[in-house]
């Protein structure tokens, strides 16, 4: 990717999936998001380097940590902090929270508390989209924690049986809340799991939003020319603690945490972006500030919202038809 533009769509990605997330902290303090709030602060690029390939018709599934998903999907970020928030003007009008964010009109097909099964969900859109004869292509994110689970394998086994046009991308932050995946894999190296299901397994650094777009836009081009999924294993570091309020330095230290932020994925961006000349910091820095407007109006848009009216708690539960 050499165009300024695209560059630097790539860092405003990440920037309101960051100031989206540190807003949200905060608001979790203050006992204004109900419910769990788990951020994907310090893995910005992954969501943003895969998301910039796909098209609005193109699906993801996400997990438990998906507001970076959603946000590099092209959900507005009104709609995610006003679900945060409990307002009737959310994605899933309050009824959902962190975990329930769906936006079908622009691909993102759903958040969800239950590790592993995205993977199953995203091999069941790839082989719709094959039986319908589109080049569509659908993303599974997940986990390391998600790798060990059945889903994994039956996914994978079948995405590649049918030479299926999906994504499977695995954030490998290293735990599993608290878990060092090297202590719960039999293989740690999840990239090397593709071989086993006849599908390219590709290693990156998913730290870095330029490796990250590259390798996705060579599996995306893959999928939608029929030639299968991909399995990307984008090695990265959560450097706010698994869930806000959850205590952090049980399972990791401090040291490990403040050596991990020094290679933050937007920090790292715009130093090759100030090193190669592809924008000025005069640029960047008005990137910033508008973006920090954007999530300042997106917040006061979700505290000013209506609550839903308790008199429709029942609807959308069973579908009509
Ligand atoms: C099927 C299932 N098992 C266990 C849990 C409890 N749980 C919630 S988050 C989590 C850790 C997930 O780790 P990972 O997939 O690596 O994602 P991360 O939180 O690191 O982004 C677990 C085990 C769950 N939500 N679903
Ligand atoms: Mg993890």
């Amino acid at each position: 990717m050499q165009e300024k533009q695209p560059f630097l769509e790539l860092y405003r990605t990440m920037m309101l999936i960051r100031l989206c997330e540190e807003r949200l902290a905060k608001s979790h303090s203050r006992g204004l998001v109900h419910g769990a709030c788990h951020t994907y602060v310090g893995q910005e690029a992954i969501a943003t380097g895969v998301s910039a390939h796909l098209r609005l018709e193109d699906v993801v599934f996400s997990t438990h940590r998906g507001h970076g998903h959603a946000l590099a999907k092209g959900l507005d970020p009104r709609q995610l902090i006003a679900e945060l928030y409990g307002r009737e003007t959310g994605c899933s009008r309050g009824r959902g929270g962190s975990m329930h964010l769906f936006a079908p009109e622009v691909g993102l097909m759903g958040t969800s508390g239950i590790v592993g099964p995205c993977i199953l969900q995203a091999a069941g859109a790839g082989y719709s989209f094959k039986l319908l004869k589109t080049d569509r292509v659908a993303v599974a994110f997940f986990g390391d924690g998600a790798v060990n689970n059945g889903a994994f394998h039956e996914g994978l086994n079948m995405a590649g049986i049918w030479k299926l046009p999906v994504l499977f991308v695995c954030e490998n932050n290293q735990f599993a809340t608290e878990v060092p995946f090297a202590c719960s894999a039999g293989n740690p190296r999840v990239a090397h799991r593709g071989a086993a299901y006849g599908m390219p397994g590709i290693e990156l650094d998913g730290n870095d939003v330029l490796a990250v777009h590259t390798a996705a836009g060579e599996a995306v081009a893959r999928a939608r020319n029929g030639e299968g999924p991909t399995l990307l294993e984008c090695i990265t570091y959560r450097t706010r603690p698994h869930s806000e309020g959850m205590g952090d330095f049980t399972y990791r230290t401090r040291e490990d945490v403040e050596q991990w932020k020094t290679r933050c994925p937007i920090l790292k961006l715009k130093r090759h972006a100030l090193e190669t000349g592809w924008a000025s910091i005069e640029a960047l820095d008005t990137l910033e500030r508008e973006v920090a407007a954007v999530v300042e109006l997106a917040h006061e848009f979700g505290e000013q919202s209506d609550w839903p009216n308790p008199a429709t708690a029942t609807h959308h539960v069973y579908a009509s038809h």
